[in-house]
Formats: structure tokens, sequence, C-alpha cells
């Protein structure tokens, strides 16, 4: 096979020079990557299945050294998945350039970086369950070849040109606006693919048509601090709530398709499909979810409203048996939660919720059904677009975070954060405010010290549940000059939150929350 470009272009080097110059094969390489990247967004778009990109972040989150994660969800917060998808793009783009450098005499060296990463991006894509077998490497090889053949048309023109010693200028014009053009088609694609790709997955997710009624609620109305400016809504609207998962496209489950099975070490295995559980008595609660991750003062933390079935009405029609010490629960995307199977029947609230703040459960929090169980960090507990929940043994099996270094058991710690005031503020009288949590326990009081003033009890919302977070505030007189607040809770079983500082790794982190403000 003749794929030697410098038997066809001797004088390749002499046409190097201008607008495109020496690093027009950079240039060339990274827009072809940036065509294939486009098109696989289109293809996927199209199909409404998981980009190679997708894939390949899917893959680098499952297999990233612990560590990462806390990085990457410390610097990044909530944005971690879109820093990720960028820094694969820009990868993908420096490497393409780097490819074409070396290949500006020779074609084997793109072929050979386009197809190993088309099988790499392709079987990492395929290994989702959510994402069939064939869409990916139908993509891949599509997107991969446009992406060579864009290549080749860049390098070849160039080369052409260049045995023409007057036109050099006008082809590495011509060059460059070739490539502006690959570049512009490869923003066009990917831009049309994620329009198709949210309208397609709009269109095929039922979560819009599903009403969830909690039907007569005893449920307390939520009272709360309205007039302290900056404080977190005691029930976080669902846009607003946290998101933490390892999904970088949200599974769509299919309602027709979709059921919940029980198994292992029960005596009457079983699966139960949407519209039987609709029919099931639910219960709605206040429940508030946190991440392990979540930092001193951090936002990984929320409070909602769920509706659901309570976990034991499901286990005891299953039937747990004897030495079932661990219930494990897997979604459809095969991630998964352990937890003693004790906090599923020991009268704490826990749920297979529905419904959230009385909607069905948005997409992003696990549309149809997920696990809440109040106490327990989200990590061990809170599995969302839930299949199966499997009775077993503590020692048989560690659940997806386990081996990546994060501790087997994880009790939400109590915790408190200041939410107001803001960091510039003027002279005078200002609410110190925000929210503290001990989901199972409840939250009894709220200490606040301005400098070295001594701590004083701020007011708390009425609890809704002593498992939800409450509201506390604390007017304060502030005069001019730099302040130091801080904050800790005690909970209802009168354990107070220590000062020592605890990074979140591997149970969830400890200290006050204590913030600097400058009045002037
Ligand atoms: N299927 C699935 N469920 C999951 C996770 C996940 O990665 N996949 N992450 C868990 C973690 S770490 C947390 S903190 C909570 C967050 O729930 P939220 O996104 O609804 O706030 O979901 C839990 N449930
Ligand atoms: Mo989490």
């Amino acid at each position: 096979m003749e794929t030697s470009l410098e038997s066809e272009s001797p004088s390749f080097s002499q046409s190097d020079s201008q607008a495109t110059g020496r690093f027009g094969p950079a240039l060339f390489g990274a827009v072809s990557v940036a065509l294939s990247f486009g098109i696989s967004e289109l293809l996927a778009g199209a199909i409404g299945a998981p980009s190679l990109i997708q894939g390949v972040a899917d893959w680098v989150v499952d297999s990233a050294p612990p560590g990462l994660k806390d990085w990457a969800i410390a610097t990044f917060g909530t944005n971690d998945k879109p820093a990720l998808l960028i820094g694969i793009v820009t990868v993908g783009l420096l490497l393409g350039g780097a490819v074409g450098l070396i290949s500006r005499r020779r074609l084997e060296p793109v072929i050979i970086a386009f197809g190993a990463f088309g099988i790499l991006a392709a079987t990492a894509t395929a290994s989702n369950p959510a994402a069939g077998t064939t869409g990916p490497w139908l993509i891949a090889i599509v997107s991969v070849t446009l992406g060579l053949i864009a290549f080749r048309w860049l390098t070849r023109r160039t080369q052409t040109a260049g045995t023409r010693p007057s036109g050099e200028t006008d082809q590495s014009r011509r060059s460059f606006l070739q490539a502006t053009s690959i570049g512009g088609l490869a923003l066009v694609s990917a831009g049309v693919g994620r329009i198709l790709f949210s309208s397609n997955r709009a269109a095929a997710s039922q979560q819009s048509e599903v009403t969830v009624n909690p039907g007569t609620s005893d449920i307390p109305v939520a009272a709360s601090f309205d007039d302290v400016e900056g404080l977190t809504p005691v029930v976080v609207p669902n846009a607003d709530f946290y998101r933490i998962d390892t999904a970088i496209v949200v599974p769509r489950v299919d309602l027709a398709g979709w059921s919940l099975s029980f198994s292992g070490m029960v005596d009457n295995p079983y699966s139960i499909n949407f519209d039987e559980l609709m029919e099931l008595p639910m219960v709605e609660r206040y429940v508030t979810l946190s991440c392990v991750s979540n930092e001193v003062g951090g936002k990984l933390v929320g409070n909602a409203r769920w509706l659901g079935v309570p976990l034991k009405d499901l286990l005891d029609r299953a039937g747990v048996q004897a030495g079932a010490d661990q219930l494990v629960a897997r979604s459809v995307d095969d991630f998964t939660v352990g937890f003693p199977t004790a906090a599923a029947i020991d009268g704490r609230e826990a749920l297979l919720a529905v419904g959230m703040n009385g909607e069905a459960l948005p997409l992003e929090h696990g549309f149809p059904a997920r696990l809440v169980v109040s106490g327990l960090y989200g990590y061990v507990s809170a599995t969302k677009w839930i299949s199966e929940i499997e009775l077993t043994t503590w020692d048989s099996f560690d659940a997806y975070w386990v081996p990546r270094g994060w501790s087997k058991e994880a009790p939400i710690k109590t915790q408190s954060r200041i939410d107001t005031p803001a960091r510039r503020i003027e002279p005078g009288d200002h609410y110190i405010a925000g929210v503290a949590w001990s989901p199972n326990v409840g939250i009894t009081r709220v200490e606040v010290e301005v400098d070295t003033g001594g701590w004083r009890s701020a007011e708390l919302t009425e609890p809704l549940s002593e498992d939800a977070w409450v509201q506390w505030r604390l007017l304060h007189n502030f005069g001019p000059g730099s302040h130091r607040i801080r904050v800790r809770a005690t909970d209802a079983t009168g354990f107070t939150q220590g000062e020592n500082h605890v990074p979140p790794a591997p149970n969830g982190a400890e200290g006050w929350h204590t913030i600097s403000v400058t009045v002037a």
C-alpha cells in the first residue's frame, strides 16, 4: 500500500512556509481530530447514544485513581464533568497536532493514531451498559474515517501546490481557509449533535409524563427564615439541588422496560415494574442528602421532600434471610452502593423514592426511582436509576467507591454551614445565617462566634423532621474592620462538632465552617 506522502510531493517543505507555516501539519492534525469529534457528536445525537468523548470521559471517571475524583470535585465542584469533557477535547486536539507534525511525510502514524483512538474510544464507550455495542463502533468508524479523509485532503492539497513555486502564498492561505472550514464543519456538527441529543432524549423520556401524587400527606409545611438574604432555602428546588454521580450521560430509562428486582439472600426473589410500584402505599418525607466529598462549608448537600415506598415494605415481601447483613443496590449504569441491611429496617426513613419536591424524579436525580436513606452519605445509599436490590453478606461484596479508597460504612457527620453575610458588608446589623444538618439524628443547637467574642446560640427554624436540616440565624452588629465568623452545631445525641479539620476522604469532612468578612 502506498501511504508515503513524501513520494507524491518531494517539495513538501518548500510550500510549508506562510500562513499555515511550519505548524501547518499540526493545524491539519488538530482540525482533523476536531472533525472526528464533531462527527462523533453529530452521530451520537442522531442515534441518542453517548459520543466517543463521553465514552472516554465515562471510562476516565471509572478508572481514575482514587484521589483524582476528590481533586476534581474540590477544584471544579459540580462542574467536574464539563471540565473533564473540555480536558479530553483539549488533549485530543493537542495529540492531533502532534501526530500531524510527526506525520508530515507519512500517513501511517495518522492512520495508526486515529485508528487506535477509534478502537479505544469505542471500547470505552461500549463498556457503558447504557450505550449499546453497535452504536459506539459505528460512530467510531465513521468519525475516524472522516477525520482521516480530512487530514489527507488538507495535506495533499498543500503538497500539490508546493510543486508550483509561485503559488506558495496563495496555497498556504487556501490551506488555512480549508483548515478553517473543516474546523467550522466540526463545530457545526458538534453543535447540531448536541441539539439533536437533548431533543432526542427529552422526547424519549417519559419523566415529564409521570405525575407523582402523595394523596393525603401529613407532612409539615417548611418553616423558613424568608427574610434572610442569601440563605439556602429549607427545601432546595430540584433545579438547584446538587448533583453528583459517575454518569457522563444521564441514563435515560425506558419505563416500559424498567423493573427493580430483589435478589440474593431472600426467600421470594421478585421484580416490580413502574406501574406496580406506583400502586403501592407511599409516604412523603423531608430528608437531607449529603455527598461525602462535601468540604466543610461546601454545597454538595441539599434537603428535599421525597415521595416513595418504604424500603422495609419491599424487603418484607422479599423475605430477607438471616445473615443477609448487607443491602447492595445497583443502577442501570452499573453503579453500586452497599449499606447495612439494618439501616433499611431499623425505623429510619429509608425510601425507594419516585418523587422529589412534588414532581417525578428529575432525570439527573434518578428517574424513575432511587434510594434515599436518612443518615447515610449518598455514595453508600442513594442509588439513582436503580435496577436491582441484592441482599448479601457484609464481607462478600464491596460497592463502587469502596475499592477506590472510601469507607465501607459512612454515616453522615453532623455539620453546619454559614451562607451569609457576604464577604464585604457595610457596618451595622446583619444576619449571620446558614444551615445545619445531622440526618436521622436532628440538630438541637447551633452556635456562632464572631472574632473571639464567645459562642452565642443562634435561632433555629422548627425542624421538619430529624432527617432534615434546619436553618439558623443570629443578628449581629458589625463594626468596621475584618471579622472572623465560625459556626458549630450540636446534634440530638448531645455531640458538638469539633474544631479539628478533617478532609472528606475517606468518610466525610469535619471541622467548623469559618469565614472572614470585611466591614467598611
Ligand atoms: N446510579 C448512581 N447513583 C448514585 C451515584 C452514582 O454515581 N450513580 N452517586 C451517589 C452519590 S456519590 C451521591 S452524593 C448522590 C447524589 O445524589 P443527587 O445527585 O441526587 O444529589 O447520588 C448517589 N447515587
Ligand atoms: Mo457523593
